[in-house]
């Protein structure tokens, strides 16, 4: 199932990218609950962590380890969280795989 992050991949509709490269992408999120807070997709159509297999390994070894160098870009060297929203329980709203990094302030836990 395409979602408006397909959109994003193809440059139908705008957003702020931080990062691109054949597997992934990273973007500022358009509602950002933290000072800082991007989300990392892989361009594959994956709808959520429950649809990955083994054959994903490379596609999300990579989005974190995009995670990890856009985060201390966006000077985020103090910490910060990385969600993935799952299904319906998990509050995923976008049916697209996406890693959510929030930093730039002190991080409740647990979350709601
Ligand atoms: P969730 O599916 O609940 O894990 O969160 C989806 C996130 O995606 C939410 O924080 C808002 C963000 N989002 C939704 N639509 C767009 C969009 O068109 N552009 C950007 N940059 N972010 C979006």
């Amino acid at each position: 199932m395409s979602s408006i992050f397909s959109k994003i991949i193809s440059k139908q509709i705008p957003a702020d990218i931080l990062y691109e490269d054949d597997l992934c992408m990273a973007f500022r999120d358009i509602n950002p609950q933290a000072p800082t807070h991007f989300l990392v997709i892989p361009k594959k159509e994956i709808q959520s962590m429950a649809d990955l297999t083994a054959d994903d390994q490379a596609i999300v070894g990579q989005c974190l380890i995009v995670a990890a160098q856009v985060a201390l870009e966006e000077g985020l060297a103090n910490g910060y969280r990385l969600i993935a929203n799952t299904l319906e329980d998990g509050g995923q709203e976008v049916p697209h795989l996406h890693f959510h990094i929030l930093g730039g302030r002190k991080l409740n836990w647990p979350p709601g």
